[in-house]
């Protein structure tokens, strides 16, 4: 598969080594959806061993209705959404600063808010997000204040995670990019359904009487006027869409 930050793209575990020796403190982001699946052990392990200090931040919390995320001094449970969430974040990173100033690292998955919690902390928008997998691409330092320079980092797939379909579920992978989207719309379509159609049926404004997740793409290429040659609903094209809808938490 295409993607710059998996292993095997040759600047991987040089780019990521230069972010963590530059860096006093490296904060690691993790989708609340799946925190356990977009931690980077790979990651981790660079950080151990270069005696860098790690704190976790389990982010997109008002996505879940409890995050399942075991609790500690060195984990913070927010959403970027809400405001309140800079202060408890800044006091939370000032808690554990190795020392002032300091230089801290912010890195993660693709897309799991790493640039949207920058721009938290400094109050405004400094780094550039995008509900798109890989929108980061260089890395940017940007200052919070005396005592903080923070690091905005394009998101890395360790290079463990091989599979596409994993990659695309945790939201790491750019819809287009997705070699079967209507594989990876099915699992995410099956894994709402688990909780009832009711939010496939408000945000695509259809009525869903199968659980089959091929029929509910049908219905909604139907609803989007997505029809191919020969009158058959774009099942592709829907897929991307619900792949992007879930990468925006709009599912
Ligand atoms: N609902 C919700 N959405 C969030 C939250 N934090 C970030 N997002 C959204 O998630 C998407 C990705 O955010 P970014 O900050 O660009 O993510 P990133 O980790 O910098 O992504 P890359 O640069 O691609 O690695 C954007 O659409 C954000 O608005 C959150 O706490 N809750
Ligand atoms: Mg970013």
């Amino acid at each position: 598969m295409k993607n710059r930050f998996l292993a095997g793209s040759s600047g991987f575990r040089y780019r990521i080594r230069r972010i963590i020796e530059s860096a006093d403190l490296v904060v690691e982001i993790l989708d609340a959806r799946d925190p356990f699946g977009t931690k980077n052990t790979e990651v981790e392990k660079f950080v151990r061993m270069s005696h860098k200090r790690l704190l976790t931040v389990v982010n997109k919390a008002d996505l879940v209705g409890g995050v399942d995320y075991p609790e500690s001094s060195k984990t913070c449970v927010i959403s970027s959404k809400n405001r309140k969430s800079a202060a408890i974040l800044k006091d939370f990173i000032k808690a554990n600063l190795p020392k002032t100033p300091a230089r801290v690292a912010i890195v993660g998955y693709p897309n799991v808010g790493k640039s949207t919690i920058i721009n938290l902390l400094k109050g405004r928008k400094s780094a550039s997000v995008a509900p798109i997998p890989g929108h980061t691409r260089g890395v940017q330092w940007i200052r919070i204040d005396e005592d903080i320079l923070l690091l905005d980092s394009p998101g890395i797939v360790p290079s463990y995670e091989r599979d596409e379909v994993s990659i695309a579920l945790k939201g790491a992978i750019e819809a287009d990019q997705v070699k079967d989207p209507e594989h990876v719309a099915h699992e995410i379509l099956e894994g709402i359904l688990h909780a009832g159609p009711a939010k496939i049926e408000k945000a695509y404004d259809i009525k869903v009487s199968s659980r089959d997740p091929h029929e509910i793409l049908r219905l909604i290429a139907l609803r989007r006027g997505r029809i191919l040659k020969g009158r058959e609903p774009d099942t592709r094209s829907a897929a991307k869409t619900v792949i992007r809808d879930r990468y925006k938490g709009k599912i």
